[in-house]
């Protein structure tokens, strides 16, 4: 830890609580912060994980409205999957708590009132979108109308999904209320902004010259942000969810989603520590990290640290590493056409494979450009990584001890220069894992760590214990000496990025490790419903923990040329790693094409409702008038002369008549015989071609323009009254 630092402050990005976590989140955010975490724990520093539902905004409103319940129903829905989700991939919060908690209420009204109370805000009227029908102001996304720049009719008032564009309600062409569907006006409302221009000075001085270091991606959108000039930013908005503004005369206003989530930051560490708290976001000597996906990097470079600064009591970020995006098969992760892997279900889908996705996604990760996640490439990496070279390195080195000396490690009896050679190599791997990790280059920290595996491998290809052993005990002895030291440093560089097989590991080794300890010990008041049960700790969850008596290994261990003495017994060897049949993805890549074909059909659904949206009303006296019933086709030729026209013989179960229709386009007359139909009865006659025509048979147009019948699910009686 860099010298001025006596302990770290890591939060995550507060997940919006209108879905699951999915594939894209973990990679960007929360694997690389959770591998983050469990390396300082590891070396022994004083860490706080920090994460939590993010409960507040419109698009929660909009999914309370779609789905008929409340907004409250929706955040505790997906709180409860997310935070259990979390848990089952062993990414290890302090604390997973949420912005509707009172504590954050509190927290977020009071932290807004200092401000209020320094001047720190302009108070501005403006006009805003009124809706008359549902008399109330509406936010950008309750707005809906055509967008300027592709002409998508379905664009809202913050941003069009079809092209991209980030647009304000004013830009829409033809703008309507997204909840009544009605007319706007224009009203006068009051609302306080947070003057961002009067930041940007200190912002770039604190960023473009102080913080060099950020990765370039941050820095970048920085930069791009602060050259082209701050505009100060409302705070609040005419809205009922959220954290109301606690000033009189503001009713019916909410603090911005954006101006109080990261408070929650700080909300949740209080729940968590009430007395000491403090210490984390005020003391100079606490390094404080946020790990987020690059579209909220002006808010955490830029809004945030300005609320900060404007507050003056509190730290700023030290580091800002966000990641780019991934995408799933080729195309962009979409939550609204789920085309998505969703945390949740993985968990469901692929039990005691938590760590085959963690190393996937880390293998993966987004870190300097977006990339792309495929089924087969998590098979690939599973199979021929996991399996093939840091399972089969295990399994062989515990195995053959098992055979060969009753599961003890044997003694080094016979030493070779290749012995020497191997283990010096581990040292270097551990200084660079633990570099790489503090650089924020988790991908390359992997690398590192297979690394070690790798170096397994090889030397029990070109030492070949199991031939030795037909010949030369001692010399077999060293051997496997050698190669356990090597699993025992597997156990040690694996435990951030891998915990479960770590774990599983450390069993097989019989060992303990030693990562970190409990900071809710001796506060009172602390809350104790977060992700773990009482007195146990988040750092030891996974970890196996601190183990009083036995072997326990620390980050420091690695790298040793003697981890485990001469006759230590082993676990039960167990396989760390399984393969991933054909099968299971080929599972996976049609559920996405189902989800894929799912989505199209409620897209074209769309388009048929464009194409021909409801009729005027009528009443059920002029319903009542029409005549409608089952009947069946007996016969049908085409009309002569003619491309479009069928004539067919119907048994209407009154009679049995003649109806002209125009589907010749659409069914030969072959495929019409035997079926059966619906057919308005009462239809006027009318004379098609010299042909007397008695009624109409029902139709229904298909996005594709196609004219298609509606049949009965099964077959009735012909006559039967539809209605
Ligand atoms: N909920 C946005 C997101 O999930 C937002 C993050 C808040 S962090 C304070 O992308
Ligand atoms: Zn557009």
């Amino acid at each position: 830890m860099d010298k001025n630092f006596e302990r770290t402050l890591v939060t995550c990005a507060l997940p919006y609580a209108n879905g699951p976590v999915h594939i894209g989140h973990l990679a960007g955010v929360y694997v690389p912060a959770d591998i983050y975490v469990r390396y300082l724990r590891l070396r022994g520093e004083d860490v706080l994980f920090i994460c939590g539902s993010d409960e507040h905004g419109v698009p929660i409103t909009i999914k309370a409205k779609k789905q008929g319940c409340t907004p409250q129903d929706v955040v505790d829905k997906y709180h409860n999957i997310i935070k259990h989700s979390f848990a089952g991939l062993g990414i290890n919060f302090d604390i997973y708590s949420r912005t509707t908690s009172d504590t954050h209420h509190r927290n977020a009204a009071a932290f807004f009132r200092r401000l209020y109370e320094d001047g720190k805000f302009i108070e501005k009227e403006s006009e805003q979108y009124y809706d008359e029908e549902a008399k109330t102001f509406l936010a950008d996304r309750y707005i809906v109308g055509t967008c300027p720049k592709c002409g998508n009719e379905g664009a809202y008032g913050d941003q069009c999904e079809k092209c991209g564009s980030t647009l304000s309600p004013d830009e829409l062409i033809n703008p309507k209320s997204a909840l009544s569907g009605g007319e706007l006006v224009k009203k006068t409302t009051k609302h306080w902004y947070l003057p961002l221009d009067q930041y940007e000075g200190w912002l770039k001085e604190w960023i473009l010259e102080g913080h060099k270091e950020w990765k370039t991606n941050v820095y970048g959108q920085c930069k791009s942000w602060l050259d082209g000039g701050l505009q100060p930013r409302a705070v609040s908005r005419d809205l009922d969810w959220g954290v109301p503004v606690p000033v009189e005369g503001a009713e019916g206003k909410v603090l911005y989603v954006w101006f109080d989530a990261p408070i929650g930051y700080i909300s949740n560490t209080m729940e968590l520590l009430p007395q000491s708290w403090e210490k984390w976001w005020k003391s100079g000597d606490t390094k404080l990290v946020h790990f987020i996906g690059k579209d909220n990097i002006v808010f955490h470079c830029i809004v945030f640290p300005s609320m900060l600064k404007a507050d003056g009591t509190y730290i700023l970020p030290d580091n800002v590493p966000a990641n780019e995006f991934l995408n799933l098969e080729g195309d962009k992760i979409s939550t609204s056409k789920n085309w998505a892997v969703w945390l949740n279900e993985y968990l469901e889908e692929f039990p005691d494979k938590e760590d085959v996705l963690r190393y996937v996604l880390c293998a993966n990760a987004p870190e300097t450009k977006d990339n792309d996640f495929t089924w087969k490439d998590f098979q690939a990496r599973n199979n021929s990584e996991l399996v093939a070279i840091f399972g089969n390195f295990v399994n062989r080195a515990v195995v053959l001890t098992h055979k060969y000396f009753a599961g003890k490690v044997p003694a080094n009896l016979k030493p070779e220069p290749i012995d020497a050679e191997t283990l010096s190599q581990i040292p270097a791997i551990r200084k660079s894992i633990g570099e790489n990790i503090e650089n924020y280059k988790f991908r390359e920290a992997l690398k590192e760590a297979m690394n070690i595996a790798r170096i397994g491998n090889k030397y029990l290809t070109d030492t070949e214990p199991w031939k030795v052993a037909k010949t030369d005990m001692d010399r077999t002895a060293s051997i496997l000496n050698v190669s356990l030291q090597l699993c025992a440093d597997l156990a040690v560089a694996f435990e951030p990025f891998l915990p479960f097989s770590a774990e599983k590991l450390r069993k097989i080794l019989n060992v303990g490790i030693s990562a970190g300890f409990d900071h809710r010990a001796g506060e009172e008041g602390s809350i104790k419903d977060n992700m773990f049960k009482d007195g146990e700790s988040a750092a030891l969850h996974t970890s196996g923990g601190v183990q009083s008596e036995g072997l326990v290994l620390s980050w420091e261990s690695l790298g040793n040329d003697v981890i485990l003495p001469e006759g230590h017994l082993l676990g039960e060897p167990v396989l760390l790693f399984s393969k991933i049949e054909d099968s299971v993805v080929e599972a996976q890549v049609n559920k996405l094409k189902e989800a894929k074909a799912a989505n199209e059909a409620a897209a074209k659904a769309a388009e048929v409702l464009k194409a021909a949206p409801q009729k005027a009303g009528c009443t059920f006296e002029d319903f009542e008038k029409m005549d409608i019933r089952t009947a069946t086709v007996l016969e049908a030729e085409r009309v002569p002369k003619t491309d479009k026209l069928l004539k067919l013989t119907i048994d209407t179960g009154i009679d049995k008549r003649t109806i002209v229709s125009g589907i010749a386009e659409y069914y030969t007359p072959e495929q019409m015989l035997g079926r059966q139909i619906c057919i308005l009865a009462n239809l006027a006659p009318r004379k098609i071609r010299g042909i007397e025509s008695k009624g109409m048979i029902l139709m229904a147009r298909q996005p594709d323009g196609k004219m298609r019948f509606i049949t009965p699910e099964e077959t009735l009686t012909n006559g039967a009254e539809i209605g």
